[in-house]
């Protein structure tokens, strides 16, 4: 299973701004009408917690939103680009890789269903000639480029957020059941308090996923810190669906099934308002099958075991297609107004397998791009403009015409570009880069 992806987002570039002019009867040349181009499409990612797995990443890692599109005539504005939202589980710790050591940050952690994340902005569309137009510049022959969105590599990591939780006494079979109905691998032993931490693993089943969480036994007494279950219980909290695992060679179901309820109800009593499906373990000891019908009356009869009770065998691989049903019937009717659960604690799966406590979840950062500190800069050959509208600018007027030329120069005095050449010490002479286009100063 994979749990880590690499991908890289772009956002739409903006749409150029555009040069034109309206058409009159015999005006030649009307009002300039050029309009504006549109926001390219940001790019978000979206938390969702029907899905649980970091697969879709497998084969598609790169993603594109649209670009915006120009500007059209009559000062119509082009259309924005459509908004990319990239789908990942809930849980989805996401890094930001930079340089070319691809140095990782964290920028963020969706842990809320429908939880959104800006990973990279549209450019903003360049502006029409309509625009330039001023009291003494009434025919503008300039119009600006979009802007470039912003591109990211990104590294996407899954926390784990356990969605079924498994209790019972120690040696019920709880790992058991978890190594037979996922891709965990926890340790079984015939002895009590085998397994020491929660362990998680991912559950299929007819196309749908979920995880289940087994937790260290509890006994009487944890929910005051007595055996080890209850440190564990806290991430049971968060799940939405209660397994509760009887070892039915034991003897006494219903006082092993109160035992256990008493401790989840004092350790929170909203841990008894979760849907509980009571499994009966070891069927296939013949003396539990032999009991099977009046285990389940007595359990029945129990307050709070509305349902039905089931009967499995986690080594023996029985009824588990009809456990595996209940789970995700109950969890899946758990899917809507069950939004107050998901701020309790995510549980993070290390690599050996276990789960860890969640770290504390990081306030989303808003992607933000530092704009170069300087207008301008000096080069060998002479000087590059560095302003981010003057280059635009320049990139998205026809400067050939010596007219565009002059307007140009204007609005680099205008931007504060000018004064920032002269302040690097340009002479008479020397060659100026601005984006595609080149002169020499005067
Ligand atoms: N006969 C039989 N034995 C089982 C079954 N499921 C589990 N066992 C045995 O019961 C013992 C305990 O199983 P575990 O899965 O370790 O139980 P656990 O509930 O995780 O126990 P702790 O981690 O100690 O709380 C092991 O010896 C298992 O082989 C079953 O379906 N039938
Ligand atoms: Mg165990």
């Amino acid at each position: 299973m994979l749990d880590q992806a690499r991908i890289t987002v772009s956002a739409g570039a903006g749409g150029g701004g555009t040069i034109a002019f309206r058409r009159e009867k015999f005006v030649p040349r009307g009002g300039p009408a050029g309009g504006d181009g549109g926001r390219g499409g940001d790019m978000y990612l979206v938390a969702d917690r029907g899905i649980n797995t970091l697969n879709a990443f497998r084969y598609k890692r790169e993603f594109k939103a649209k670009a915006g599109v120009f500007g059209g005539g009559s000062n119509k504005s082009g259309k924005d680009g459509e908004v990319f939202e990239i789908i990942v589980p809930v849980g989805t710790q996401v890094y930001e890789l930079t340089g070319d050591d691809e140095s990782r940050e964290l920028i963020g952690d969706l842990t809320l269903h429908a939880q959104r994340m800006l990973v990279a902005q549209g450019g903003r569309g360049g502006r029409g000639n309509a625009r330039f137009v001023t009291s003494t510049l009434r025919e503008p022959l300039l119009a600006e480029a979009g802007e470039e969105g912003k591109k990211r590599v990104l590294k996407l990591e899954l926390k784990l957020i356990a969605d079924v939780g498994f209790v019972g006494l120690p040696n019920a079979g709880k790992s058991s059941l978890l190594a037979a109905l996922s891709n965990a691998t926890p340790k079984v032993a015939d002895y009590p308090f085998t397994t020491l931490e929660p362990y998680l693993g991912v559950v299929e089943h007819h196309m749908q996923t979920l995880v289940a969480i087994d937790i260290p036994g509890l006994i009487e007494g944890a929910h005051e810190g007595i055996g080890l279950g209850h440190e564990f219980l806290r991430h049971v909290e968060r799940t939405r669906v209660i397994v509760h695992l009887i070892d039915g060679g034991e003897g006494d179901a219903v006082g092993r099934l109160r035992t256990i309820n008493s401790e989840l109800g004092q350790f929170d009593s909203r841990l008894l308002e979760k849907p509980q499906i009571v499994v009966v373990n070891k069927v296939d000891i013949p003396e539990v099958e032999l009991l099977q019908s009046e285990i389940k009356r007595e359990l029945m009869a129990e307050a709070g075991v509305e349902r039905e009770v089931l009967f499995i065998s986690a080594v023996g691989r029985t009824g588990l297609d009809g456990l595996k049903d209940a789970m995700f019937r109950l969890h899946n009717e758990q899917e809507t107004g069950g939004d107050a659960l998901d701020a309790y604690d995510a549980v993070t799966l290390r690599d050996d397998g276990t789960a860890g406590p969640g770290e504390d979840v990081p306030v989303l950062r808003p992607v933000v791009d530092a704009e170069p500190a300087a207008a301008a800069i000096r080069t060998k050959d002479g000087f590059l403009v560095l302003h981010p509208r003057a280059v635009r600018l320049a990139t998205g007027s026809d400067l050939s015409k010596w007219k565009a030329q002059v307007q140009m120069r204007d609005q680099l005095k205008r931007l504060g570009v000018t004064e920032s050449l002269v302040e690097l010490g340009i002479k008479s002479g020397d060659e100026v880069a601005i984006g595609e286009w080149n002169f020499v100063w005067e």
